[in-house]
Order: C-alpha cells, then sequence, then structure tokens
C-alpha cells in the first residue's frame, strides 16, 4: 500500500501506518537500541496516545515490536503521553512518563520491564504505586501542565533527580523531583529553571555533555570539562554548580518539540490529507550532539551509521559561485539524498549591516527568504525542486556584519515546497556561531 506514496520517507523512522509524534525514551540495553513513541493506535491523527516500540542493531533498520506502554490503570487510562527512560543500577532500565489520569490531570508513572533477560523488552509492568508525582490541593502544580519527565540524573548524594515540564501563568518552567528509590518523589522548592513569557515547557530535556569530544557522557557525570545543556524550545548551555543549573548562555540553535538526539517531524499536510495518506509523522535520523571546542556552541550531525547507506556517490568538483546563478548537481534523482556541501567565502567586501533588532532568527529567515537578494546570500541548496523550478524548499545561508564579528543565519525556506495553499510552510531558521573568516560553512542535507 506505501509503493505508490512518494511521500513516504526512505531515511526517517516511521511506523507502518497511523499517527506518530514525540520519540519517547530512547535508549540502549545489552547492545540493542530502543526507540519508543507517541503513537495512535486507531488512526492518522492525533489521539489515544500509546508509547509504540521499535528496537535496532544500527539505528537504521529497525523492527517494530506491540505498544509497550498504553492506558491500564487509573493513572494513565486517558492516554499514554511523553516521557524518558533512565538507566538505574545494575543496567535495569525505567520509563518515566506522563500518564492523563481519569479526571484528565496530567500525573507522572512509572514502567520497568517484566522479563530483563528479553532482549526486546517486550512487556512493561506499572509500578503499583503510580502516579508518583500529581498535581495537588497543596502543591498549586496545573494539572493541564505539567508533563514530559526527563531522563533522571544521580546527584553527589545519592538521590535521583528528573525534571517536568511546566508553567505557571505564561512563565515556563521545569519542575524538579528528587528521590531516593525511583518510587517516591519529592518537589524540589525551587524549579530548575524557568522563563517568563515562555509558556509550556514541552518535552525539555536536560544531560550533560562534554566539551569538544564527541563521545556521549553517562548522564549523571558532573565535573571538570562538563557542561549541562537545558532543552525545551531553546537550547540554554550552563554549568552543574551544588546541584544549581547557572545559565552560560543562551545558545542560538532552536528546535521544534522533541527534538534533542531524536526529533519528530511532524507533516506540512492537512488532516483530511493525512487520513487519505493512513500516516502522519516521522522522526529525524537520530543526530549526535556535542558542544564544540569553545564550549558555547552545541553542535550537531547525523550518527555516522547513516553514512553506510551510501551508494552512487557523485562528486561536485569546486566551483566559484556567482550571483543569481544555480548550479544543477546531475548523475542523482531528487527522491534520496545525502547531500554533504562546503562554502568558502574569500570576499567580504560587501556584506549586508546586521541591524541590531534582528534578534530573532526565524523571523529573519521568513521577511529575507530565499528570493531575497543580498550582499553575501542567500547561498546554499534547492531540495526536491521539480522542473522549471516551481516547487523547491531552499536551505541556505546569509553572512551580515555584527557589531565586532560577521553573524552567519542559516534558513531552511519552505514557502514554495508545494503549490499547494493550504500546507504548513513555515520557515525555520537559526543563528550559528562559526566565523566565516575562519572556517568553510558546511551543511548537510538529507532529502528523503
Ligand atoms: N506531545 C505529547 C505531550 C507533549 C506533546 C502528547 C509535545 O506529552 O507535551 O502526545 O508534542
Amino acid at each position: 500500500t506505501t509503493a505508490n506514496q512518494p511521500y513516504r520517507t526512505a531515511y526517517h523512522f516511521q511506523p507502518p501506518k497511523n499517527w506518530m509524534n514525540d520519540p519517547n525514551g530512547p535508549m540502549i540495553h545489552k547492545g540493542l537500541y530502543h526507540l519508543f513513541y507517541q503513537y495512535n493506535p486507531y488512526g492518522a491523527v492525533w489521539g489515544h496516545i500509546v508509547w509504540a516500540h521499535s528496537t535496532s542493531t544500527d539505528l537504521i533498520n529497525w523492527t517494530p515490536h506491540d505498544p509497550a506502554i498504553y492506558p491500564t490503570q487509573e493513572s494513565d487510562i486517558n492516554g499514554c503521553w511523553s516521557g524518558s527512560a533512565t538507566i538505574l543500577p545494575r543496567s535495569k532500565p525505567a520509563i518515566l512518563y506522563t500518564g492523563i489520569n481519569r479526571q484528565n490531570q496530567q500525573v507522572q508513572n512509572l514502567a520497568v520491564p517484566k522479563n530483563l533477560s528479553d532482549p526486546y523488552l517486550i512487556e512493561w509492568v506499572k509500578s503499583p504505586n503510580n502516579a508518583l508525582m500529581a498535581p495537588t490541593a497543596m502543591n498549586k502544580i496545573n494539572s493541564s501542565s505539567f508533563r514530559d519527565p526527563t531522563t533522571a540524573w544521580q546527584g553527589p548524594d545519592g538521590r535521583w533527580r528528573v525534571i517536568i515540564g511546566s508553567k505557571r501563568d505564561d512563565r515556563g518552567m521545569a519542575i524538579l523531583y528528587r528521590s531516593k528509590d525511583f518510587v517516591h518523589w519529592l518537589e524540589a522548592k525551587h524549579p530548575l529553571h524557568s522563563a517568563n513569557g515562555s509558556g509550556m515547557w514541552e518535552c525539555p530535556d536536560f544531560y550533560p555533555v562534554s566539551v569538544g569530544i564527541q563521545n556521549g557522557v553517562e548522564t549523571s557525570m558532573v565535573g571538570l570539562g562538563i557542561k549541562h545543556v537545558l532543552k525545551w524550545k531553546m537550547i540554554l548551555v550552563g554549568d552543574m554548580i551544588m546541584g544549581s543549573f547557572m545559565l552560560q548562555r543562551l545558545s542560538l540553535i532552536v528546535l521544534r518539540p522533541g527534538g534533542s538526539l531524536w526529533g519528530w517531524i511532524n507533516e506540512s499536510t492537512n488532516a483530511t490529507i493525512d487520513i487519505m495518506k493512513g500516516w502522519a509523522g516521522i522522526q529525524g535520523i537520530p543526530k549526535s550532539l556535542w558542544l564544540d571546542k569553545s564550549g558555547k556552541q552545541l553542535v550537531q550531525w547525523p550518527v555516522v551509521e547513516i553514512e553506510k547507506l551510501r551508494v552512487n556517490q557523485v562528486d561536485s568538483p569546486s566551483k566559484v559561485l556567482n550571483g543569481g546563478s544555480v548550479l544543477e548537481v546531475s548523475g542523482i534523482t531528487a527522491t534520496q539524498a545525502d547531500v554533504d556541501i562546503a562554502f568558502e567565502i574569500n570576499e567580504f567586501d560587501k556584506v549586508d549591516v546586521l541591524d541590531p533588532s534582528w534578534t530573532n532568527p526565524q523571523l529573519l529567515c521568513s521577511q529575507k527568504g530565499a528570493s531575497v537578494k543580498g550582499e553575501l546570500g542567500p547561498f546554499g541548496l534547492l531540495v526536491l525542486a521539480s522542473n522549471g523550478l516551481q516547487e523547491y524548499t531552499a536551505v541556505f545561508f546569509r553572512i551580515f556584519k555584527g557589531q565586532d564579528k560577521y553573524v552567519v543565519l542559516m534558513c531552511s525556506d519552505q514557502s514554495r515546497s508545494s503549490l499547494h495553499l493550504d500546507y504548513d510552510k513555515t520557515t525555520y531558521g537559526a543563528f550559528v556561531d562559526v566565523d566565516p573568516l575562519q572556517e568553510k560553512l558546511s551543511l548537510r542535507s538529507l532529502v528523503s
């Protein structure tokens, strides 16, 4: 049934049918990768949410299993929403997830594998103590904004900590809980972090990264050479000092909900079309994350495993790009490609000046889309381009002269991605912390 569906992707993770949203609880256990995800077993629109489950040995090829977590208890009878896995001592996985209880309140639940000797961890049992964290008359937690627990980490005092996304009025926040045994949790006096005007923090994430080294770090790691990343719609980089998160600076990458190692990509089509197709939602290729050597910019790159899928290599020799020129890369079809390209800028005579009020990269990308000519840019890729360039998706850079350095803007402009009028064509963008005087601007694009 999917053979004649040109928009099903080849690279990215997709269930055979139906609705998928957030990636949940990604983990590795006994050498096998597990991916869970928000899934509607009954159709191609959001609703009746369960945790579907797939496993893989290489992050590329996946084996589907039956849903792992689905409504069975008072504390999750109206849905099993997003959450995360934590590997407890002696390699025991545990999942904390948000349940929608009988009263339609958001509460946090625990599930553990039924049989640890089953390598696929097919069956999960829920704690009889659920819900473990809940809004009460005392704690002032907003019962419709209390969800998406992160992977827990252990402090130097041996206690577990976890954050839950929330908000109070319009102040988005990460509520912090602590526990000695992973079952009994106490709310900390103060949230780990909050930001006025940021609204509900869906799918927050909090994890250590090492500076300049691409290897992953154990989730409870603190100390020299380790910084912490707090992600909600923004990414903050900071230090853990005596158990508190001290903000270093606002990094400039903006992710969509659910995005860190994995990221949900939603459809641009509307529900009518999704129902016709029978499916909606993909997970982008998993990415490695690390902090660059400056310790300021979080870098993400598709996992190396994806490179094993490369066949039919096409090389394009270096070329000088003149203003207004479009070069076609021949030898490939537009339906699936792994593009790796680098731009070197060697003339900085004329550069547009960055107005100091242009602080929102997404807005700047929408206002200065791919068809707006500038001095240094736009330059980049036109992907999934139709004959005669009626439809294309532009991924491109623009360089501005800032106060004391060049500022690089990276945009994904979907305004011309489809001729259909009622599709979502939101443009995305970010400032990237690269010095174009010193380094080439590299761009990797997985077209599928
Ligand atoms: N999706 C889940 C929620 C989360 C939202 C429900 C983000 O837990 O906040 O499917 O996409």
